[in-house]
């Protein structure tokens, strides 16, 4: 690991030095599922592809370094890595997560977890008193999202670590929507930070993955006993994936941020427009909050559309570059419907999103060509 050096340079080169057998200069795709042993016990560091895979400890040495963290762990999906997280927790425990969430994270938390003995509480985490008065003598995890999904709250690390530590409790933060360009958790504080792959890291919508990075010694052993006793790991081919994705990270988030703030700045004087959350709007709530702690307001924009339901899915309808699809972060632009897409599973819980709230992940088109495809949409709507 190279820690000196800048994250740009980290992004090509950490966890990928030039294949030692060959000189290939990428990372090869070991794409076998056993190793040959010179005799029993007596190998090379590799008995199994559950347990490890040459290709995804390049993966997994690529995350550590770009989070600055000590290790990385690699799972199949976003969903798998937080389920390996919470493998860490014990029936009867408790955990307190964010009130706007991933709507795959509350199914998770409530619909499954519940199941098997633990409880969760969904907090406003804006206001520090109400995470303050929902930690239990149980709590065990304060599981931070920020920015949040959909509505792009963002929350203070360092406080929220503060606070959580205090009372004997980890923190962990779902670091998707930013990026380990945009942040880096683990100087805040966070004891885990968790990545959906899927999104900003693999960049090119082609690939689902997931990661958790951790510096503690005692949480990478857990974490790494249930990595295989589980075994949500991803495929050789996936890490590969994600690892061509990681070497351009850096340009496509500056790309991301760029087109996301003019986009922003275009919505937020739209007559059809009733509000616009994008970080990096010096009229967002926590946009100071965010200055400080993030080190580039990434490529998602919310807004809600006046009219409600059914002028929102008008909306989300009607472009023709902005893609009608679940997901984020990669090249090309998305629109989605939270309320009937990404985050339906929270109908009818009190977590239930605006039916008037779009949510964009901006790509890197030609930011001129996005909104003029927004303009010719909302004209519809
Ligand atoms: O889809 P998967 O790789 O399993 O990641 C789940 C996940 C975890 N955390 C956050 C913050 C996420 O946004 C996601 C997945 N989100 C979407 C698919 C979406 O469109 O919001």
């Amino acid at each position: 690991m190279n820690a000196g050096r800048r994250f740009e340079t980290r992004a090509v080169h950490d966890g990928q030095p030039p294949d030692p057998a060959t000189g290939a200069v990428i990372v090869p795709i070991y794409q076998t599922s056993t190793y040959a042993q010179e005799a029993p016990g007596r190998h090379r560091g590799y008995e199994y592809s559950r347990t490890g895979n040459p290709t995804r400890a390049a993966l997994e040495s690529s995350l550590a370094s770009l989070e600055e963290g000590a290790h990385g762990l690699a799972f199949a999906s976003g969903m798998a890595a937080i389920t390996a997280v919470t493998y860490l927790l014990n029936p009867g425990e408790h955990v307190v997560a964010p009130d706007d969430v991933y709507g795959g994270t509350y199914r998770l938390l409530v619909r499954v977890l519940e199941r098997y003995g633990l409880q969760a509480s969904f907090v406003d985490m804006t206001d520090a008193a109400k995470v303050e008065a929902a930690i239990r003598s149980q709590t065990r995890l304060v599981l931070i999202e920020t920015p949040t999904n959909p509505c792009l709250k963002i929350l203070d690390i360092e406080a929220l670590a503060a606070l959580a530590h205090a009372r004997g409790a980890l923190v962990v933060v779902d670091n998707t929507f930013a990026s380990p360009y945009g942040q880096q958790p683990l100087r805040w504080g966070a004891d885990v930070v968790v990545h959906s792959t899927t999104k900003y890291l693999g960049g090119h919508s082609d690939v689902i993955g997931g990661a958790v990075i951790v510096n503690r010694e005692d949480l990478h052993a857990s974490l790494r006993f249930h990595q295989n006793a589980v075994g949500g790991v991803p495929g050789p081919f996936d890490c590969w994936l994600v690892l061509r994705g990681i070497k351009t990270l850096s340009l496509r988030m500056r790309e991301h941020a760029a087109n996301a703030a003019a986009v922003a700045a275009y919505l937020a004087g739209h007559p059809k427009i009733a509000q616009v959350f994008y970080p990096g709007l010096p009229g967002h709530p926590q946009h100071a909050l965010a200055a400080r702690q993030m080190t580039c307001f990434s490529g998602m924009v919310s807004c809600i559309v006046r009219g409600g339901g059914p002028a929102a899915a008008a909306v989300a309808s009607s472009t023709l570059l902005f893609t009608l699809a679940e997901s984020l972060g990669g090249v090309e632009s998305l629109i989605d419907h939270p309320a009937s897409m990404t985050h339906a599973s929270l109908a009818g819980s009190p977590l239930q999103v605006d039916a008037g709230l779009v949510r964009l992940s901006v790509g890197i088109e030609h930011v001129d060509d996005l909104i003029a495809d927004l303009d010719q949409a909302l004209a519809r709507a």
